[in-house]
């Protein structure tokens, strides 16, 4: 494969550890940009026009936003093995969808409860937490919050339905193939793991925990660091990948190459600005200039993403 891989994220994200256990699957060689956990991050914004959200997959002057477009494209890159198996057609991106999304939320606020913040943030000093408290407040907006006893009760059926889900033996949740519904499920788990002082609730399900290895032991393919001033160069000196000749399907009312922002319609909702380029069933992406990015395609999927024509 041709193409240069580079993932903008930071160790501790939840989002990047799905990545980074597909490119394990994959078997590829990527190279590593650590980025910041809280805003400012100016290179990030310098690749993207405003979305914020880790991590980041960058192909020369593409980025790509949002884990699920991510796996997508590394699908179509590196199609064996593959993450969408006949076998759970279907099922296995619904699953992933929920657990992206409603275990997540049940996740975090689970781990960030009085009880399990200090393992969570381990030994940083106290100024990097309350900045990292703030920054996560303003980025969640006005987006719905889970209270904990919710959160602690929602984790335990979680636990417990994905415990059953295993207990036939099967090695991956959806049967003899791995699925995105693996990685989905399994950063989710993964940050529960990390959160020491409150993982004890994994304890009582045996069949999750090797799961859990079995995904772990995939590992997160090769990699090399860069520095994010490089990647940002990079780009600069890339061409954006030609979106011509494409079919482009219309559900706005907007041609090709109009002035739109795309945002995700949950939380992070900073829109980027461009012209739209790309428009498929599951993706949409713009182009945009950067003073110092230069000529850049930014692509989102479209589910949990709006598109608005900039008057
Ligand atoms: N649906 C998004 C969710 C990404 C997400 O929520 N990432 C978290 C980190 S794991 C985040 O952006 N946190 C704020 C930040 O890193 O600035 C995806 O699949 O990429």
């Amino acid at each position: 494969m041709s193409h240069q891989l580079i993932l903008h994220h930071y160790p501790r994200s939840p989002f990047s550890e799905k990545v980074r256990a597909i490119l394990g699957f994959k078997g590829l060689h990527w190279n590593s940009v650590i980025i910041p956990t809280v805003m400012p991050k100016p290179d990030v914004i310098s690749l993207t026009g405003g979305y914020r959200r880790t991590p980041l997959l960058q192909i020369g002057a593409d980025i790509y936003c949002d884990t699920a477009l991510i796996a997508d494209v590394l699908e179509r890159l590196a199609p064996t093995p593959t993450l969408y198996p006949a076998e759970s057609a279907g099922v296995a991106r619904i699953q992933a969808q929920w657990a992206d999304f409603t275990l997540f939320w049940t996740v975090i606020t689970y781990c960030f409860q009085p009880a399990g913040v200090q393992s969570v943030f381990g030994n940083q000093p106290p100024e990097q937490i309350k900045a990292f408290i703030a920054d996560r407040a303003a980025f969640r907006g006005n987006a719905p919050r889970m209270h904990v006893p919710e959160a602690v009760g929602a984790l335990r059926l979680y636990l417990q339905q994905l415990e059953a889900q295993l207990a036939d033996g099967r090695p991956w949740l959806l049967g003899r193939s791995t699925s995105i519904a693996d990685f989905s499920v399994y950063h989710g788990i993964w940050f529960v793991q990390g959160a020491t002082a409150v993982a004890g609730i994994l304890e009582a399900h045996p069949h999750l925990v090797a799961w859990m290895e079995r995904v772990r032991a995939l590992g997160h393919g090769t990699s090399e660091t860069m520095e994010s001033g490089a990647a940002v160069a990079l780009a600069a000196a890339s061409t954006p990948a030609s979106t011509e000749g494409e079919d482009f399907l219309d559900l706005h009312g907007l041609a090709r190459g109009e002035r739109v922002t795309v945002a995700p319609t949950d939380y992070g909702i900073d829109p980027v600005e461009g012209e739209l380029v790309l428009s498929r069933p599951n993706e949409v992406a713009v182009r945009r200039v950067d003073a110092r990015a230069g000529e850049v395609v930014v692509h989102f999927p479209r589910l949990g993403f709006q598109v608005r024509k900039v008057e």
